[in-house]
């Protein structure tokens, strides 16, 4: 299954035939060299291409009015006065001839790919666009947008594919007021956005994109706003938005398709946005949405106005629909104080809504960035660095491994499709045997695999033993089930253990020795997964380890599609080089190791019950325990500095 990519060279025709500042980065450039960059890397030609097509009037009216929609078919026949003075009713956008044929096409490219994915066509996918869409309401055009695009894909994917629960991940730099409103008292459609905000001083300046509007009535919940209340957001605070409150929420709501918002503003180097995320962090934005919704991700251009930053992103986003193991994560930051504040705000208001936020027993009840801290003077002048042009390095070739998968199995079991069999013959000794597939995977010449040993404890030793004298880089261990044994290298840290167990006597040994206690094990999948979303991935990212052993005991109690998205999930670590062992007799978990080690999407949990109160508790202390040391786990701004007192 494949990843579709639709463009149409005719949206680039049309562009601002008049001086206006405000409209003055949104240029066709935007798209020809976003194409331009995935056709000279060669990832268009991995792509399925799907030709776009014109929306028609009914798929409009599912978002727009009536009036509305006339006004704008009126446009094409304008003349240049006309034109200007129709745009005069609206903000910080502008009219062309053209530019109705090609919102038409927009919305047509995004549905177009809402039904490759939906059909199974494809398993996911990308829409390159213009005009953008996040910000068009029902009877209006706004910042750059006409139509709709993502709102009218997610109700066509309702009403022509059976979809009951979408999720729209808005990560462009603004707020999509437009796709707020139009599902505000929508349970059925969850829509999360960040965006700049600086208090309300920047467009839309809208009070209602802050972190207090929820949603209304029976869609009470299903509105996050993530306000940046600061320019210079880095990757670190994008990571910790996505560990501590959109995915959690986002598997508790479990999405039949995700529909991304992807806007690039929010990248370095943008004039609007003034962000300093690098491009490659969409990779991981990508890859941890992409085991929601059976890994039904449709991606759709919004903004993105650096034209060297722009392709970037967009070659990061559709490398890693692709399946192509993400780059590294490395030199990840503690979180910014103000992106602290937000994320500790939008936790604390929708704790009432989402069983996972529920627990966060270190929220104050009420938190508050309304009132500008005047010492730090929200209102600034532009800075030095936002008026000078900003250098990053561009992201890294991403150099896939010639084998993807190897597998170390019984000689009586079949070797999966798509898997490559790392034989035993040639490495007579099991143990020098497993040491080889190590050194291949940190050489880069294989990316991941599954080895089946006689005893995972003994195999677990060796491994990590000869990974550590191998591997120039940090050890990431994560053992799932009761028993455990000592692992070399967590005294220095050059390796880190993550244990899951029933057991509570099975304690913590310093910094890099973390048992995570859950009552139920991993059989509990709501325990489970928030215990991998909000701990394990940013003790991961935070470590940045250079090669993931997973190991699953015998009656670990972990199920199939938490197994999968355990492993799925992990190979954002590492460049993808993980290795799996399970014991030798656990032959029904190999088909769905594989499946996830090759890049399939994991099944979806199903909705997700409420936490138990005891596992709640116990994760909300190791947290508590951890966070001096891993500064990924803070979700609430640190008090003062524990030493200050005794100066
Ligand atoms: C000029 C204000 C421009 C419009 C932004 C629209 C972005 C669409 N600083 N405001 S993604
Ligand atoms: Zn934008």
């Amino acid at each position: 299954m494949g990843t579709a990519l639709i463009y149409d060279e005719e949206m680039t025709k049309y562009k601002l035939l008049w001086v206006d500042p405000a409209c003055k980065f949104e240029v066709p450039e935007r798209l020809t060299v976003s194409h331009g960059a995935l056709v000279e890397s060669g990832l268009a030609d991995r792509c399925v291409s799907v030709p776009v097509r014109e929306a028609t009037d009914a798929e409009i009216l599912l978002v727009h009015s009536a009036e509305y929609l006339e006004a704008v078919k009126t446009t094409p026949s304008m003349s240049l006065e006309d034109l200007m003075e129709f745009t005069l009713q609206y903000g910080d956008v502008y009219f062309h001839p053209n530019i109705y044929h090609c919102a038409k096409l927009a919305i047509g490219a995004s549905l177009q790919l809402v039904d490759s994915v939906m059909t199974g066509k494809v398993r996911n996918g990308m829409a390159l666009v213009r005009p953008p869409g996040h910000h068009s309401m029902h009877s209006a055009a706004s910042g750059f947008c006409i139509f709709n695009n993502v709102a009218i894909a997610a109700r066509y994917a309702q009403q022509r594919h059976g979809a009951k629960r979408v999720l729209i991940v808005d990560w462009d730099i603004h707020h999509g007021q437009g796709v707020q409103y139009c599902f505000e008292d929508d349970p059925s459609v969850l829509y999360f956005s960040w965006h700049r905000f600086e208090h309300q001083k920047f467009w839309p300046q809208l009070k209602e994109s802050d972190f207090d509007t929820v949603g209304k009535e029976k869609g009470a919940g299903f509105n996050i706003n993530v306000p940046w209340n600061k320019v210079g957001m880095q990757n670190s605070d994008y990571l910790s938005v996505f560990f501590h409150i959109l995915l959690p929420v986002a598997y508790e709501f479990c999405p039949d398709l995700v529909l991304v918002s992807a806007g690039f503003d929010s990248a370095i180097g943008d004039p609007e946005g003034e962000m300093r995320a690098t491009p490659d962090i969409f990779a991981h934005l990508t890859h941890l949405l992409m085991n929601l919704a059976e890994g039904k991700v449709c991606a759709v251009l919004e903004g993105g106005y650096n034209l060297t930053s722009l392709p970037q992103s967009v070659c990061q986003t559709v490398h890693t629909l692709l399946g192509d193991p993400a780059p590294c994560p490395a030199n990840l930051d503690a979180p910014c104080k103000s992106a602290l504040e937000s994320l500790q705000c939008v936790r604390s208001v929708h704790r009432t809504y989402w069983s996972c936020l529920r627990h966060a027993a270190d929220l104050p009840t009420s938190c508050s960035t309304k009132h500008i801290n005047t010492a730090e003077g929200a209102d600034q002048e532009p800075t030095e660095e936002s008026s000078q042009e900003i250098f990053w390095p561009p992201p890294m070739k991403r150099v896939f491994p010639p084998t993807r998968t190897a597998v170390v199995l019984p000689d009586d079991v079949a070797c999966p499709d798509g898997c490559k069999r790392w034989s035993l013959l040639e490495h007579p000794d099991p143990q020098l045997c497993l040491s080889a597939l190590v050194d291949k995977m940190v050489k880069n010449e294989i990316c991941n695999g599954l080895v089946l040993v006689p005893d995972v404890s003994v195999a677990m030793i060796c491994l990590a033993q000869h990974a550590v004298a191998a591997l120039n880089k940090r050890l990431l261990v994560v053992c799932v089930g009761d028993g455990m044994v000592p692992i070399q290298g967590t005294e220095d840290g050059k390796t880190l253990v993550v244990h899951f167990s029933r057991k509570e006597s099975e304690e913590q040994r310093g910094k890099h020795f973390i048992t995570v206690h859950l009552t139920k094990g991993c059989g509990d999948a709501s325990g489970f997964i928030q215990a991998v979303l909000s701990l394990l991935l940013p003790l991961g990212y935070e470590y940045d380890p250079g090669l993931v052993l997973l190991v699953q005991k015998p009656d670990s109690g972990v199920c199939d599609s938490m197994w999968r998205q355990l492993t799925g999930l992990l190979q954002g670590l590492a460049q993808g080089h993980m290795l799996v062992v399970m014991q030798e007799d656990e032959r029904k978990h190999i088909g769905p190791t594989c499946s996830s080690l090759l890049g399939i999407a994991a099944p979806s949990l199903g909705q997700l019950h409420s936490l138990l109160p005891e596992d709640v508790e116990a994760l909300e202390r190791l947290r508590r325990r951890l966070t001096p040391d891993w500064k990924l786990l803070q979700t609430t701004v640190a008090e003062e500095p524990r030493g200050r007192e005794e100066l």
